[in-house]
């Protein structure tokens, strides 16, 4: 029987999602399959950010503009953790996400990504938009102790 062992939360929405009031959100990637499949997976960098129990390490991602990105999110915490970073998400054409263990989802677009504690999903994408982007965990009160970042676009 197959079971899914790593929750991937993806809120994949085509449509717009939410109106926040605070401020304008930008609308995701038109292209992005085209962005994915034109880049050269050969010059992939890879960068990992770790969740434990209340940070991101470190708390300041910065990716470049158009280069083909492995993101490792590993969470070392002892509980689950969210890398929820929707504005960031619509600035980026997204390939996939991979479990090293189960397989991998293909989407255009993610909201937020929830990790399990002691486990690990990679974040395969090209940064498009420049700028700066919030990032948090969306668990009650884990912003709150400390969960909170910051990716960069450059
Ligand atoms: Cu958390």
């Amino acid at each position: 029987m197959q079971r899914i062992i790593l929750n991937l939360l993806l809120a994949a929405s085509i449509f717009g999602l939410s109106s926040c009031g605070h401020h304008h959100h930008a609308n995701r990637i038109d292209n992005a399959g085209e962005r994915v499949a034109s880049a050269d997976w050969s010059k992939q960098v890879t960068v990992t950010v770790i969740m434990s129990d209340f940070a991101y390490s470190p708390e300041t991602l910065v990716f470049l503009e158009g280069v083909p990105t492995r993101l490792v999110i590993e969470n070392q915490g002892s509980q689950k953790h969210y890398f929820t970073a929707e504005d960031f998400f619509r600035a980026i054409a997204t390939r996939k996400v991979q479990s090293n263990t189960d397989g991998e989802i293909k989407a255009p677009y993610f909201t937020a990504i929830e990790v399990y504690p002691g486990r690990s999903l990679d974040l395969y994408f090209v940064p498009i938009t420049r700028g700066a982007y919030p990032l948090h965990c969306t668990i009650p009160g884990h912003s709150e102790l400390g969960m909170r970042g910051e990716i960069r676009i450059e």
